[in-house]
């Protein structure tokens, strides 16, 4: 066993990518944001907007100053912010009865009592993060913008999920181009207290350690399908559970509604190797048995990654042990 204080990369010599392997390692991210967080682009609806461009680098440098170990500042939202957080909030309220699975209807109520979860406050990384590591060990930290799918799926290995704290822009609320604090909180967070998904969640971040950019491409896939837009069986009924579908009013209603979208049992494979589009409803949905049954599922065909060595997360060193295939 290799552990974390090893100064080689053991896969140096096979020209593994850089992983991080203790906890700490993950500041090395807060520049590394490839959207700033402040810079829209044109088809943005704030791009117009000066205070609000300005409002993004302020949030952004929130992110940016973080370091490991850290309380995470408290956002003073504005009440122009909290009102689209609310219209969010409200709407996506009366369709999670219907259209969310168990697990995110069992853990919202404890989100409310516990994280000050209501339509007028949007609830502090910090107060969330404290209440999801209770619940299974994951932790929120901030971020300024997108992430590498390496860098975003590294974390993972440590059960630490990047937020962004940026909201929206008022003009739109039901539409963001990119991830915003409704999809994070509403989408994501929940979802991270169930203790069988963030066991899944965690493979991928595992198996995205030093994974060959073709591997890390069919991750990719496989956690756009899952964590992103994935739905469960419920007895004979289908539910949400993908942050991208639980944070989006309209496509909540879609993809167990309409008859267009195709509907296929899941199957990482098959996920690996279906491209995904960005910004308009999926075409497919893959269902999952559960997220115990997923687990599994992708255990095994991560063993068909190409990396000539195993990994495995001491959760007391909160470091990666790297065990040689040798
Ligand atoms: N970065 N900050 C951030 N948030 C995300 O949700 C995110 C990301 N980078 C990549 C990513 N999501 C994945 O959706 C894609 O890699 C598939
Ligand atoms: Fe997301």
């Amino acid at each position: 066993v290799i552990t974390g204080y090893e100064s080689e990369n053991p896969g140096e010599a096979a020209n593994v990518p850089w992983f991080p392997r203790k906890i700490a390692d993950l500041d090395t991210y807060v520049d590394h944001t490839i959207t700033y967080g402040a810079e829209l682009d044109a088809d943005h609806p704030g791009f117009k907007d000066e205070e609000y461009r300005q409002r993004r680098a302020e949030i952004a440098a929130i992110a940016q100053k973080f370091r490991h170990g850290e309380i995470c500042p408290r956002v003073e939202y504005t009440p122009t912010e909290t009102k689209t957080w609310g219209v969010v909030y409200n709407k996506l309220m009366k369709l999670y009865e219907t259209n969310a699975c168990k697990e995110h209807r069992f853990i919202f109520p404890l989100l409310v009592q516990n994280c000050g979860f209501s339509e007028n406050n949007i609830p502090q990384i910090d107060d969330v993060s404290r209440f999801v590591k209770e619940c299974t060990g994951w932790t929120i930290r901030p971020v300024a913008g997108l992430l590498s799918s390496r860098d975003f799926f590294n974390a993972f290995a440590f059960r630490v999920f990047h937020n962004t704290q940026y909201i929206r822009h008022h003009s739109e609320p039901l539409y963001t181009p990119e991830p915003d604090v409704c999809h994070e909180i509403l989408g994501h967070v929940p979802l991270y207290c169930d203790p069988d998904f963030a066991d899944f969640a965690q493979e991928l971040g595992l198996a995205s350690l030093g994974a060959s950019d073709a591997d890390l491409e069919k991750l990719s896939r496989i956690y756009w399908y899952t964590i992103e837009f994935g739905l469960l069986k419920e007895g004979d009924e289908l539910k949400a559970y993908g942050a991208g579908l639980l944070s989006s009013f309209g496509e909540l209603e879609y993809c167990i509604s309409s008859p267009e979208p195709k509907r296929l049992p899941f199957d990482p494979e098959i996920c690996a190797n279906t491209p995904f589009p960005i910004t308009k409803y999926q075409e497919v949905y893959f269902i999952a048995e559960s997220f115990k049954d997923m687990k599994e599922r992708v255990k095994t065909y991560f063993e068909g990654f190409n990396r000539p060595f195993q990994v495995r997360y001491n959760p007391y060193t909160q470091q990666i042990e790297v065990l040689d295939n040798k």
